[in-house]
C-alpha cells in the first residue's frame, strides 16, 4: 500500500474533478446548493475543507500515522453454528476494532471486495468533510473491485464506529467498532469490553425486508411497542440479536477477576432495533455518550437506541453474570456471559432484575463542564420536523424524502440550533455527521452527542458550532427510515 500519501489524499484526477471545489459537486447537492447570486455551497473539495484538515494537523504536531487496511467482501459467518451468508470487514462479523490515538493520522486502505459499490463512514468523528464516506456527497461510491484510501485526524477521543453508508448494506454485517484513545488520559479501568449490538435477518437481506415494508406485503408481526421508546418500538422483528456477532446460544465470553473495574464500551451498530442493557449483579455508572463525558451516574440498565454509545464502568463480582442487552419492545435479546470465576453460566433467556424500572436515557445526562459548549445565542435556528406514513412506507424531514431536500443552511463560525420535532408515532434516532452537538437546554447541561433519540411527539434542539465547512447529512439512523427518505443536508455556504 502507498507509505508517502500526504495528508491531504490523493484523489484521482476524476475524483477530483467529479468532487470539484464548491458547489457544482454532483448531481442533486448541486441541485439546490446556491440560495442567492453570492452564496454556493462548501463542497468537499473545497479549500476550507482542506484549511479545516491542516488546522486539525497544525493542533497535533506529534501525532503517529495509524495505518489500516481494511477489506469488505462477501463472507459466510457462523451464527451459532448456523453459516449464514453476510457482508463483512475483513471476513469478521463484527469488523475488527480500529484504534488510534487523539491526534494521529489514521489512513486507511480500503478494498472495496463486494458485488457493489460502497463507502466507509466514521461515525461520530469531526473529521475532514471528504472523508466522512457519504456517497454522492462527500465522494463518489467507491465501486466494486476499486480501493480508496481515508485519511483523516481524529480530534477527540472516545467510543465510535464504522460503517458502510450505501444502501442497506449495514444490515449484512458491515460495521465495526472504531476507538479513539487520549494519551494524555490514563486509563482508569483495569480492562475494557466492547460491546457491538445489532440485529440480524437469518433468511432475508435487508434490502428484501425494505420492499416488502414498502409493498405492504410484510408479514404481519407481533405488537412491537415500548414505553420507553414512547410508542412503535421498530418496523422490523428479527430472528437474532447479536452481540459481538454472537447468538445468545453460542455467547461472546467476558473474562476478568472479580474486583476489576471495567469499561464498557457499548455500540448499537443495528438497524431497527433499541437495546436496554444491563449487566446481570451489578450497577452500571454511565460516564460517556458518543464519545463525550458526562457527570457519572449509576443506573441499572441504559437504553441506546441506533448509532449511538455509551461507555460504563462496573466493578466485578465473583461469578458469571449475564450481560444482556433486550430488544426493546420487541422481545428478543442479545447476551454475554461476564466471567470471573468458574461456574454455571447463565440462562441466555435470563431476565435479570436490573432490566426493570426505568432505563437510564439521555435525559438523565449531564455533560460535564469540560464538554459543555459555551453558552451562545444562536444565530440560525433551522427546522427538522420528522414527519412519516407507514401506509405507504415514506418518512421524510420537512415534507421530503431524500434525495429531495431543502438543505439547513450555516456559515463557519456560527452557532446554529437544529430543531428536531418528531410528528410521528415512531422515534428517530437523529445523527447529524461531522459534528458533536450539545442537547440544547436552558442551563446548558445538556450532554454533547452526535446521536439523539427524539422521542414521538418530541421535540429536541442540537446546539452546533459551525466549525467544519462541508457537506453534512443529518438523518434517522434506523437504517429502514433512511432508505426512506428521513434525510436532509446541513449545508456550509460560503
Ligand atoms: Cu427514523
Amino acid at each position: 500500500m502507498p507509505r508517502s500519501l500526504p495528508l491531504d489524499v490523493q484523489l484521482s484526477r476524476r475524483q477530483a474533478l467529479q468532487l470539484g471545489a464548491g458547489a457544482a459537486m454532483l448531481g442533486f447537492v448541486g441541485a439546490c446548493s446556491a440560495t442567492n447570486d453570492t452564496e454556493s455551497a462548501i463542497g468537499p473539495g473545497a479549500p476550507q475543507v482542506r484549511a479545516y484538515a491542516e488546522a486539525k494537523a497544525r493542533r497535533f504536531p506529534l501525532g503517529n500515522v495509524a495505518e489500516y487496511d481494511l477489506r469488505a467482501g462477501p463472507s459466510d459467518v457462523d451464527i451459532g453454528g448456523a453459516r449464514n451468508a453476510a457482508w463483512v470487514y475483513d471476513a469478521q462479523l463484527p469488523g475488527p476494532i480500529l484504534r488510534a490515538n487523539v491526534g494521529d493520522r489514521v489512513r486507511v486502505l480500503f478494498r472495496n471486495r463486494l458485488p457493489a459499490a460502497t463507502t466507509v463512514h466514521w461515525h461520530g468523528l469531526a473529521i475532514r468533510n471528504d472523508m466522512d464516506g457519504v456517497p454522492d456527497v462527500t465522494q463518489p461510491p467507491i465501486p466494486a473491485g476499486t480501493e480508496f484510501t481515508y485519511e483523516f485526524i481524529p480530534p477527540d477521543p472516545g467510543t465510535y464506529w464504522y460503517h458502510t453508508h450505501v444502501d442497506l448494506q449495514r444490515g449484512r454485517g458491515l460495521y465495526g467498532a472504531l476507538i479513539i484513545d487520549d494519551p494524555q488520559a490514563p486509563a482508569n479501568w483495569d480492562a475494557e469490553f466492547v460491546v457491538v449490538l445489532s440485529d440480524w435477518l437469518t433468511s432475508r437481506t435487508p434490502t428484501q425486508v425494505f420492499d416488502a415494508l414498502r409493498d405492504g406485503t410484510m408479514e404481519s408481526m407481533p405488537e412491537m411497542t415500548s414505553p420507553a421508546l414512547g410508542g412503535d418500538a421498530g418496523d422490523v422483528n428479527y430472528p437474532l440479536y447479536l452481540l459481538n456477532g454472537k447468538p445468545p446460544a453460542d455467547p461472546t465470553a467476558f473474562t476478568a477477576r472479580p474486583g476489576q473495574r471495567i469499561l464498557l464500551r457499548i455500540i448499537n451498530a443495528s438497524d431497527d432495533t433499541a437495546f436496554r442493557v444491563a449487566l446481570g449483579g451489578h450497577r452500571l455508572t454511565v460516564t460517556d455518550t458518543d464519545g463525550f463525558p458526562v457527570e457519572p451516574v449509576d443506573t441499572d440498565s441504559v437504553l441506546i437506541g441506533m448509532g449511538e454509545r455509551y461507555d460504563a464502568t462496573v466493578t466485578l463480582q465473583d461469578g458469571a453474570f449475564p450481560l444482556v442487552a433486550v430488544a426493546e419492545g420487541k422481545g428478543g435479546q442479545a447476551f454475554a456471559v461476564v466471567r470471573t470465576a468458574t461456574g454455571c453460566r447463565p440462562d441466555p433467556a435470563v431476565a435479570p432484575a436490573e432490566l426493570r424500572g426505568q432505563p437510564l436515557t439521555v435525559a438523565d445526562l449531564r455533560a460535564t463542564d469540560a464538554a459543555r459548549l459555551p453558552a451562545r445565542e444562536p444565530d440560525t435556528t433551522l427546522q427538522a420536523s420528522l414527519g412519516g406514513n407507514m401506509n405507504t412506507y415514506s418518512w421524510t424531514i420537512n415534507d421530503q424524502a431524500y434525495p429531495e431536500h431543502t438543505p439547513l443552511t450555516v456559515h463557519q463560525g456560527q452557532r446554529a440550533r437544529l430543531v428536531y420535532t418528531n410528528t410521528t408515532t415512531m422515534y428517530h434516532p437523529m445523527h447529524l455527521h461531522g459534528h458533536t452537538f450539545a442537547v440544547a437546554r436552558p442551563d446548558g447541561s445538556g450532554p454533547r452527542k452526535d446521536t439523539v433519540i427524539v422521542l414521538p411527539g418530541q421535540t429536541i434542539a442540537a446546539d452546533i458550532e459551525a466549525n467544519n465547512p462541508g457537506q453534512w447529512i443529518t438523518h434517522c439512523h434506523n437504517d429502514y427510515h433512511l432508505a426512506a427518505g428521513m434525510t436532509t443536508i446541513f449545508s456550509y455556504l460560503s
